[in-house]
């Protein structure tokens, strides 16, 4: 039984390679994000990470089946993987806009709302900005960069207005940018 300490670190791992640097170990992504499951073990392998290697097929679809947040998707072949969204290389996941929910949110740290308030919210390094259709999840989200704030964004009324939104496949909702007067702070 695989310990969830080595599948977190495994998860992590793979969001590295499969989001921002595939060159890590030596391998590309093709267009639509798919890296190739044989080719990631064995290069990964050689390396030898602590905690990471051995890597195998059955820890990498332990791993997709049980993430918690379902960052990773098999192809239908069962030979290629990727990440669901959170990418900074630019791929095309083949996205299809979709109608929004009338509000999604977004956490953040407090220390960035003076600049998003400036400038409305921008995908920084990512290729998208990331929201979410919970208050709970934008918390958790935001106190990865320090004491979290909530902001709300009026996606429907943006939608309405032609803004594109999208929907990765573990309910992520992405969008280019959003400008500020579509966003306002949550009191918690
Ligand atoms: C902030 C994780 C200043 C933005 C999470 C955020 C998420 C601005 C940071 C996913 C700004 C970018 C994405 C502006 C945006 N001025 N700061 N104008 N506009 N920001 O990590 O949304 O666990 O790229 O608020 O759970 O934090 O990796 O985006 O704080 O779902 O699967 O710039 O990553 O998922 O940070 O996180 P990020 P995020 P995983």
């Amino acid at each position: 039984m695989t310990s969830a300490k080595e599948l977190n670190q495994i998860s992590k791992f793979l969001s590295l390679i499969l989001r921002h640097k595939p060159d890590t170990i030596g391998i590309e992504l093709d267009s639509n994000g798919w890296a190739n499951i044989e080719e990631i073990i064995i290069k990964t392998n050689k390396f030898k990470y602590d905690g990471i290697s051995p890597l195998n097929l059955p820890l990498i679809k332990e791993v997709v089946k049980n993430n918690d947040k379902k960052r990773f998707s098999i192809s239908e072949d069962g030979e290629y993987i990727r990440a669901n969204q959170g990418h900074s290389i630019n791929v095309d996941l083949q996205f299809q806009p979709i109608s929004p929910p009338e509000t999604l949110y977004h956490g953040t740290a407090t220390r960035f709302l003076t600049s998003i308030t400036e400038h409305g919210l921008k995908s920084q390094q990512r290729q998208y900005v990331h929201l979410s259709t919970d208050v709970e999840t934008a918390i958790t989200v935001g106190q990865r960069y320090g004491n979290p704030i909530v902001l709300e964004v009026k996606a429907q009324l943006m939608y309405k207005q032609g803004f594109k939104f999208y929907q990765a496949k573990n309910n992520v909702w992405l969008i280019d940018n959003v400008p500020s007067e579509f966003i306002s702070l949550i009191n918690m």
